[in-house]
């Protein structure tokens, strides 16, 4: 039997010790010494210990867990987790916004600015106010459980504050290592021989990876939110100012450096004050984070693919820094292109060492005269391929030589050629060039095109290197036999390999367009293809000419298309592959809009929306509003005290419908 005094005393603890965190983490403000609140959690913990009846999964002491021994479960999320789009300066903004605004019809426009942090996102569900899940953004549909990862991170409440939590919430945001964090992190790498961290993302992404919450726990990870997903059981603010205060009387961390303001001149101007204080933040951002602030607006808006049309990123200018040039190597692609590299000595640049830095082409590598010796300035845009911005001529070394570009294949010694006035040089070895064959196949079993996991770069050398592997078909007829001849592959890892080929076979037809590598046929393109092909053999059917009713397919990708699919080479493969067992989902058409085409005349008030609302959601779908009735009217929605259009339209007999079903037409998808 517990006495009654002891349950009280853990849940005033308990009580306690939850609204000092909030002071520390979400307020920044606190009101006790460390030694105090380490004197709460102490009692906390030996009563607790003493009474273990009384643990419960929310109580503080409660973070650290056991380890995860089959590694990370995969977690759908209920809304996808969007990334952000970029734009690259003023001009860009100023399309972004226009955009906004047309869509919208409005004015100026309210955003928010938010720093962009260097972290890793992460959804975290609340369930009656108590943390039941956290997990990782993955692809944006489905990502990884590491929710006793999360619940080590001393920031991230495990019950949320308040007495009138929402049933269920979802919370989005980011986990960081702080700049001073990483700096200790790192002497401790060291100190243990281990590798240093290049940036906070790999740090975070690194930490929250940890099988063992206790490692976890050592690590100095933080969050802040600065979105929500899933959402029941409570009311929603109406802006996302207004949200982030939400989170925070909730007990979630938030980013004290938001603020709002109006139209392109107001982001430009929070984007130029952040960079000036970039340095003397305690966390590294990268750049900034607009939103479109209303949150009915943003519903509105939408997203497009896996980005959001309410929201943009805005980075800071890349960083640049000197080094050396080591060597020069010319590296051989899919399609047999020559790109020279060069090997530098490794440098940080903008979180990251770099130790190669793409030359672009031999007309480009000559232009810029780039020799081995030269010390140049390395610059590193976001996620892109380094850069070479510039050449320091005075520290040219006298023994330095103009590059000279290889008249044959650094791999198969094949000759090279150079279409005429194309800057493109390429081996003319074709599929006899095993650096071709072998990017050929990584490409093919990447993870956006057939997706066959366990087939690295190593493993794609060896099989090609060895005759194993000459065409992407030949991957299907491989066995666990053949691949125990390789290095460092055992029977398990064998049928592993095997089972997760067979499993490719069932693909889709985007993967597939994509992963056959077709020139001018990137991801985009290929489900543009197939939205509107259906079937493979429709599309193999097709001519140019067909091939360009297709949108955004012009004479170049059209020809690249039809070339691939009359090449003899690749009708043998796609034969090969059906041959394999290659089961295509069948593609779902895509329904048009009801309104797509229809003119529309509203009249009345409505009472979901506003008539300006409403006309850009029915334009947004392909609809023309106009504002009399005609013969050529096709619907008149009529809300509450229409006026005598009404009147018209039944002269004229035009269909006159309700607020309903204009409700019902904007239930689709713009
Ligand atoms: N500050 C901030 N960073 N960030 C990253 N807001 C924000 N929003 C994001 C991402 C990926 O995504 C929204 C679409 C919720």
């Amino acid at each position: 039997m517990i006495p009654k005094t002891v349950r009280e005393r853990v849940e005033a603890l308990r009580q306690q010790i939850r609204e000092h965190n909030y002071l520390y983490y979400v307020l920044d403000n606190p009101e006790i010494t460390d030694a105090e609140y380490d004197a709460l959690f102490a009692e906390l913990a030996a009563l607790e210990h003493e009474y273990p009846q009384l643990v419960t999964a929310d109580s503080p002491t409660q973070r650290v867990g056991e380890p995860v021994t089959d590694g990370f479960r995969p977690v759908r999320h209920g809304q996808p987790m969007l990334s952000l789009s970029n734009v690259f300066g003023e001009d860009d903004l100023a399309d972004f916004d226009r955009r906004v605004r047309e869509r919208l019809s409005a004015g100026v426009v309210t955003y928010i600015g938010e720093p962009k942090l260097d972290g890793l996102a992460i959804s975290i569900l609340y369930e009656e106010g108590v943390l039941k899940q956290a997990a990782t953004r993955g692809d944006g549909t489905v990502g990884e459980d590491v929710t006793a990862n999360v619940r080590t991170v001393r920031g991230c409440p495990l019950r949320l504050r308040g007495s009138d939590v929402p049933a269920r919430l979802e919370v989005r945001g980011e986990i960081y290592i702080p700049k001073a964090g990483l700096k200790a992190l790192n002497a401790r790498q060291l100190a243990a021989q281990g590798r240093p961290f290049a940036n906070p993302r790999n740090a975070a992404a690194g930490s929250l990876r940890q099988q063992n919450p206790a490692v976890t726990a050592q690590r100095p990870l933080s969050l802040f939110c600065y979105a929500i997903g899933e959402f029941a059981g409570g009311g929603m603010p109406d802006t996302q100012d207004g949200l982030l205060d939400f989170l925070k009387d909730l007990g979630l961390p938030v980013n004290p450096e938001r603020r709002v303001v109006e139209g392109v001149a107001g982001c430009l101007a929070y984007h130029a004050d952040l960079q000036r204080r970039r340095d003397s933040l305690p966390y590294d951002i990268d750049g900034v984070v607009y939103k479109v602030n209303s949150l009915r607006d943003q519903v509105r808006l939408g997203a497009v693919s896996r980005s959001p049309r309410w929201a943009v990123a805005h980075k800071f200018p890349p960083e640049e820094m000197p080094t050396r040039v080591e060597a020069i190597e010319v590296q051989v692609g899919r399609t047999g292109a020559l790109t020279p590299v060069a090997v530098l000595r490794p440098v940080a640049v903008g979180g990251v060492v770099v130790s190669h830095a793409t030359l672009h082409n031999a007309f480009e590598l000559a232009r810029r005269d780039i020799r081995v010796g030269d010390t140049v300035h390395v610059r590193r845009a976001g996620d892109v391929i380094p850069e070479i911005t510039g050449v320091r001529l005075s520290e040219r070394p006298a023994s330095a030589v103009p590059f000279v570009f290889p008249d044959h294949c650094p791999v198969c010694g094949s000759p090279v050629v150079r279409a005429e006035g194309g800057m493109i040089t390429r081996c003319a070895g074709g599929l006899f060039c095993d650096a071709q064959r072998k990017q050929t196949v990584r490409h093919f079993a990447s993870r956006r095109a057939l997706d066959i996991e366990g087939i690295g770069e190593k493993l794609v050398d060896q099989l090609v290197d060895t005759g194993l592997v000459r065409t992407v078909a030949d991957l299907y007829r491989l066995s666990v036999e053949d691949l125990e001849t390789l290095e460092r592959m055992g029977r398990r890892s064998a049928q592993k390999l095997v089972e997760a080929i067979r499993a490719s076979r069932q693909t889709t037809l985007p993967k597939l367009l994509y992963g056959l590598g077709i020139p001018e046929v990137g991801e985009a393109t290929a489900q543009m293809l197939s939205r509107h092909f259906c079937t493979l053999g429709a599309l193999m059917a097709a001519d140019e000419e067909t091939l360009m009713k297709v949108p955004d397919i012009g004479p170049v990708a059209a020809h690249a298309i039809r070339t691939f699919f009359t090449e003899p080479h690749n009708e043998k493969v796609l034969a090969a592959l059906k041959a394999a067992g290659l089961e295509i989902a069948p593609m779902e058409a895509v329904v048009p809009s009801a309104v797509a085409g229809k003119t529309i005349v509203l009249t009345g008030s409505l009472r979901g929306l506003t008539r300006a609302d409403a006309q850009a959601a029915l334009r947004a779908r392909g609809a023309k509003v106009t504002e009399s009735v005609s013969a050529r009217t096709d619907y008149v929605v009529a809300g509450d005290d229409p006026g005598s259009k009404i009147e018209r339209a039944r002269a004229l007999g035009v269909p006159v419908v309700g607020e309903e079903q204009l409700q019902e037409w904007l239930r689709e998808p713009a």
